[in-house]
């Protein structure tokens, strides 16, 4: 390549903005990124994490070359061997595992690093080459399984509102999300809807950034969300408001749930959250007075035991006040609902049932494994119980292999490290979670080093392995045709030709967008509303108050400046971010005699972690926060909030509990 070029691409991330990109490419280095002007969602703006991006795909600390252990599991001593090397070699262990111990002992982890339908967890990524050896199944729950369980109870599928679409609203409820630290491109639509008078509130247990920008917070209690949208209803109701007509045409189970709200009125729902009486009723009547209605609500407000129970209440607002109506009313989730890939993962391939190994249960799961492949995830730093998952790396007898940008804390545990392709260097198809657009990231330079694709590295390994099945060497372009050729609606018109050259296209869904206008994707056609008794559901934090040694609910958050674990590594991230913190109220700070500054232990039966306390009514009194994604291997005491977060599935889809646990903190002069 020689001159200057610019090439689109997409933010692999996991992150619901999936923002579209340019890469100035000069003789063949990329030279810049900057978020794409011509994109309606990203209007040119990347964001704090992503502007570092090209500066980390040169990091000194980059994997380049295969590596194989030198030192004791956990030690990260690596050497450079060969791709045929390392392929020799793990062509040899997975036999040997298969022969003797089924393919079920192999547990292909796949994270969220990329969200790519080709490289990453959304999409094919190495599933058919799995199915081909009759390794188990990896059930993806760590982010959002129990909100979108919760959602397909109710609406038939967990896709709502195009976010776009909060533009048009009167009424704005930003339901346990972080807005402008999590996905902050929505915010530009907020304030289109704030300038034609719209009214916006944060629910969430700490005064976050978007909470100091709201018009109003709710400090509610956590894992009880599902009672105040209940309360929020009885207002609804106490003035007449609900949407007869909508609750005929379009609902089932109205009689009982309207029982449900009717047991649930403001003052017992100010028991249960905390919040007071008057601002539930104030805000209840602000419901009932005022369409459309829209409510953002992410995948913080499911890390609870009641997760699922919380989204599927939360869905029955808009039932009720008919808010589907009208553009710009209804619930956002993710959109990820709406994408209609052809993912045809090759179950045909398998050699009979495998069972299910459940990603965030990993630390009890590796018993009976003998290979952990992880790609695009860095369980040590990001899933629950840590210090089990640890002892489980450290076995002997189990051979772990690693496909990394970095040494992240997981890859010091690996047999074999294969080194990956960053997204400016190999091609994916992408599509957001927080909009409706498809985006196609075309690689802009030649990989570093001996880096390879997740695709690229597949393919060698079934061809290594003498597999011959035609499925397991489908090129990139092939397989992404496969993906746009479900002959969905929402596709038309949508070409891989079209794609390589926009970047970006529209799925074909109107704008305005209102999906159930005219009914829901379930069985009947109609919103189910949740069955007597299964509105709310207590969390696990709620029902052992008082029961454990541990009184403060921990929430861990997602912070500025990381993503997940991703850019943990970043030296001006890491310095921007400062040291771990905790965030405790003034009242619980003064009982242990603790000041800002103080370094504490925060633990519980699980295990431990340290940070630095920082006093602060940003939290209610019995809460603590702390942002989740710091390495381990950088943080004092060599663990991270995930010590602390047991291995404990919500209520629905198994879904993680990363914001329901009990801990005490404790002042500490180590490290
Ligand atoms: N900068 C940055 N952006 C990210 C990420 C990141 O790590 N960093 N992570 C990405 C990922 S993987 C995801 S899934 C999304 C997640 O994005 P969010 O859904 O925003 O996820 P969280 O930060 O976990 O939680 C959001 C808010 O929910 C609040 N919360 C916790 N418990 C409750 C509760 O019981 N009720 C209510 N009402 N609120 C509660 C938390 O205090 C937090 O402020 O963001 C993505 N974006
Ligand atoms: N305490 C606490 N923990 C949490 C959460 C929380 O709220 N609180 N949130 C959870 C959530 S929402 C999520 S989604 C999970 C995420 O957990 P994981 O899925 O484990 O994601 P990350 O920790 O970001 O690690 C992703 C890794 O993938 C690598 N990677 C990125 N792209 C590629 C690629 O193309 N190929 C390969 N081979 N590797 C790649 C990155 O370098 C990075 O090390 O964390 C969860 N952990
Ligand atoms: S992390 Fe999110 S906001 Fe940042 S560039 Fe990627 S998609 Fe955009
Ligand atoms: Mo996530």
């Amino acid at each position: 390549m020689s001159g200057e070029l610019k090439v689109l691409g997409a933010c692999p991330l996991d992150c619901p903005d999936t923002c579209s990109w340019v890469v100035t490419v000069r003789d063949g280095e990329a030279v810049t990124m900057r978020g794409n002007p011509d994109h309606p969602y990203t209007r040119g703006a990347l964001c704090v994490k992503v502007n570092r991006y090209l500066e980390q795909t040169r990091a000194a600390d980059r994997i380049l070359y295969p590596m194989r252990r030198v030192g004791p599991k956990g030690e990260g001593r690596f050497e450079r061997i060969t791709w045929d090397e390392a392929l020799d070699e793990i062509a040899a262990r997975l036999r040997a595992i298969v022969d003797e111990h089924g393919g079920e002992a192999i547990w292909p982890y796949v994270g969220t690093g990329t969200l790519g339908y080709l490289q990453g967890c959304e999409g094919l990524a190495g599933r058919r080459f799995w199915n081909a050896l009759g390794a188990s199944k990896h059930w993806l729950n760590i982010c959002s399984a129990a909100g979108t369980a919760g959602l397909t109870r109710a609406n038939g599928t967990a896709g709502g509102m195009d976010p776009e679409d909060f533009a048009l609203s009167r009424l704005i409820l930003l339901w346990g999300t972080n807005t402008l630290t999590s996905g902050h491109h929505l915010w530009k639509f907020i304030q289109d809807a704030r300038a034609d008078g719209a009214y916006v509130v944060a629910i969430d247990p700490i005064r976050t950034r978007t909470a100091d920008q709201a018009d109003e917070h709710l400090a509610i209690r956590p894992g009880t969300d599902a009672a105040l949208a209940l309360g929020l209803l009885n207002v609804v109701l106490e003035e007449g408001a609900q949407d007869d007509a909508f609750l005929a045409e379009h609902t089932q189970g109205w009689d009982g749930f309207r029982e449900e709200i009717l047991r649930h009125p403001v003052e017992r729902v100010a028991e249960i959250t905390g919040i007071p009486a008057e601002r539930i009723r104030a805000l209840g009547t602000r419901l009932a007075r005022t369409r459309p209605t829209a409510i953002r609500a992410t995948m913080g407000i499911q890390r609870h035991e009641g997760g699922g129970a919380a989204l599927r209440t939360i869905a029955a607002i808009p039932g009720v006040t008919g808010d589907w109506r009208h553009p710009g009313g209804g619930v956002a989730y993710s959109t990820s609902g709406h994408v209609h890939f052809t993912i045809d993962a090759r179950d045909d391939l398998l050699p009979g049932p495998v069972r299910t190994r459940v990603m965030t249960r990993l630390a009890s799961e590796l018993d009976t494994v003998r290979c952990l492949w992880v790609y695009g995830a860095n369980p040590v730093g990001s899933t629950s119980d840590t210090t089990r998952i640890r002892r489980q790396l450290a076995r002997e007898d189990l051979f772990t292999v690693v496909m990394e940008h970095f040494p992240t804390d997981t890859v010091d545990y690996a047999d074999l490290v294969l080194p990956a392709t960053m997204q400016t260097e190999h091609m994916d198809l992408h599509a957001g979670y927080g909009h409706l657009y498809l985006l196609w990231n075309e690689p802009a330079v030649e990989p570093p080093g001996e880096c390879l694709s997740t695709t690229e590295t597949f393919r060698r390994l079934a061809a290594h392995m003498g597999m011959t099945e035609p499925s397991l060497f489908a090129s990139d372009l092939e397989l992404a045709e496969e993906l746009l050729s479900s002959g969905h609606p929402s596709l038309e018109g949508i070409t891989l030709d079209r794609l390589r050259k926009e970047g970006w296209v529209r799925m074909s869904y109107p704008k305005p967008f209102t999906p159930f206008a005219e009914g829901f994707p379930t069985p009947s056609g109609r919103l189910r509303f949740p069955p007597a008794g299964q509105a709310y559901v207590p969390s696990y934090a709620t029902r052992n108050a008082g029961r454990t040694p541990y009184p403060l609910t921990l929430v861990t958050p997602a912070p500025h400046t990381f993503l997940n674990t991703t850019f943990g590594n970043n030296p001006e991230l890491r310095r921007r971010a400062k040291g771990p913190v905790v965030l405790v109220n003034p009242a619980d700070a003064a009982a242990r005699g603790l000041e800002s500054g103080r370094r504490v232990r925060v633990h519980n039966d699980a295990g431990a972690f340290l940070a630095d306390v920082e006093v602060s009514d940003r939290v209610a009194p019995g809460v603590v926060a702390s942002p989740k994604g710091r390495w381990p291997k950088f943080s004092p005491g060599g663990a991270n909030a995930n010590a602390v977060v047991e291995e404990r599935d919500a209520d629905m889809g198994r879904g993680a509990v990363y914001h329901d646990n009990l801990v005490e903190i404790s002042p500490c002069d180590g490290p």
